[in-house]
């Protein structure tokens, strides 16, 4: 039996592989971070039908420990495919066993969104969906970060932005930007294209590439949490927020929407920025709005569960949802999808995976054409 996690978003080290009952493993920390949680390998020389054991025994100090209670492994034998493995937290580890039916299998923290999809995606979305390539920034690492416009009427007024996974395990992220540039692939679209004829959209697939390479959980290569650099981003080390920073400032923005992957909560949820200084009555009731209408539209969302609202003025706006809200006055959203299921609708074999993040990408751009013209 080998293991691997020698690959893109991989992750895992191996402690002790003596006993295929019981594989003992560790998941590596992001380069000069302390978090960790986002896991990636490969097993193969498999004898299917024999069970296999695998524990990741320091999954109770990662930077989450309360989410592995009621999550199950993702796991799949063409990389396509992916399944739930029934995943136990005890002792501090986190275990699973499978009984493989082929010789090789990868686990998951989430279904993997890879650069190689990444490079299709920006190439379809010029290619099908008329985006232009409006800028592109550089990561530490020199990882392009791409700034795609799609414009369909030069007299559109609004500017919508999209960003997606400046936490680099939060693959889901980027699943939601595929749905949204293969919806944008339809020219028969009449709602979608009401939405262009009244307004510019503004997206960055992926925030945070080299995290994502590296089967990074939380931050960028020095260790920045991206989302935590809204307010300090530099060149040095968070290039990537400091890059999109500029590109908002000579744009403007009236909707923004960061799109995330939450740990904890079995529930897809959105988080806006009351607790900014300026978080007025209208835009009180564009977030409520913006909720109602995605929940009309019968999109897998809902308003029950979720973080804890800010309290008027207490805004942390270092993130960026309230950072680009406060400075652009505009309506602002993280987009929450679950690391486990929603668990309004559950899908046990599948949990929460690629293809309902790309529905909710699909459905959120519904939500935008209905309010459009009301962001200002
Ligand atoms: C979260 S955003 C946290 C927002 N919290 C409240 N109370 N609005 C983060 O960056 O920690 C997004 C994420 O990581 O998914
Ligand atoms: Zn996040």
């Amino acid at each position: 039996m080998q293991i691997n996690s020698n690959f893109d978003s991989g992750n895992i080290e191996v402690i002790d592989a003596s006993s295929p009952q019981q594989v003992l493993l560790a998941i590596r920390a992001d380069l000069n971070s302390a978090h960790f949680q986002w896991f990636h390998f490969q097993v193969s020389g498999l004898q299917p039908g024999q069970r296999y054991g695998f524990s990741l025994g320091n999954a109770g100090q990662s930077s989450y420990k309360n989410a592995w209670s009621g999550y199950n492994a993702v796991a799949s034998y063409d990389q396509v495919n992916w399944f739930r493995v029934p995943s136990r937290f005890e002792n501090g580890a986190l275990n699973f066993d499978i009984e493989p039916l082929h010789a090789q299998i990868w686990f998951a923290y989430f279904e993997p969104y890879s650069r190689e999809r990444h490079a299709l995606l920006i190439e379809d979305a010029q290619r099908l969906a008329g985006a232009e390539l409006f800028a592109c920034g550089k990561s530490i690492e020199g990882r392009p970060i791409e700034l795609l416009r799609i414009s369909r009427n030069p007299q559109a007024q609004r500017k919508i932005w999209l960003i997606a996974q400046q936490h680099p395990g939060e693959h889901m992220a980027e699943w939601f930007m595929q749905g949204v540039i293969e919806r944008l692939q339809q020219r028969d679209d009449a709602e979608l294209n009401a939405l262009l004829e009244q307004a510019d959209l503004y997206l960055v697939p992926n925030m945070n590439p080299d995290g994502a390479f590296r089967g990074h959980l939380r931050t960028n290569v020095a260790g920045r949490d991206l989302n935590r650099a809204w307010q300090s981003a530099s060149e040095a080390d968070s290039p990537e927020v400091y890059f999109v920073q500029q590109q908002m400032r000579a744009v403007g923005v009236d909707l923004f929407l960061d799109i995330h992957g939450d740990e904890e909560i079995p529930h897809v949820f959105a988080a806006g920025c009351e607790g900014n200084p300026g978080f007025s009555s209208r835009l009180a009731a564009l977030d409520k709005e913006f909720r109602d209408q995605l929940m009309a539209i019968g999109a897998e969302f809902q308003t029950t569960f979720g973080y804890t609202p800010d309290q008027f003025g207490q805004a942390n706006t270092t993130l960026a949802c309230n950072a680009v809200g406060l400075e652009f006055d505009c309506l602002a959203f993280t987009i929450e999808m679950p690391f486990k299921d929603h668990d309004d609708r559950p899908n046990p074999h599948t949990g929460w995976n690629g293809a309902r993040s790309m529905q909710l990408g699909k459905d959120v751009l519904s939500v935008a054409a209905a309010m459009v013209g009301k962001l200002r």
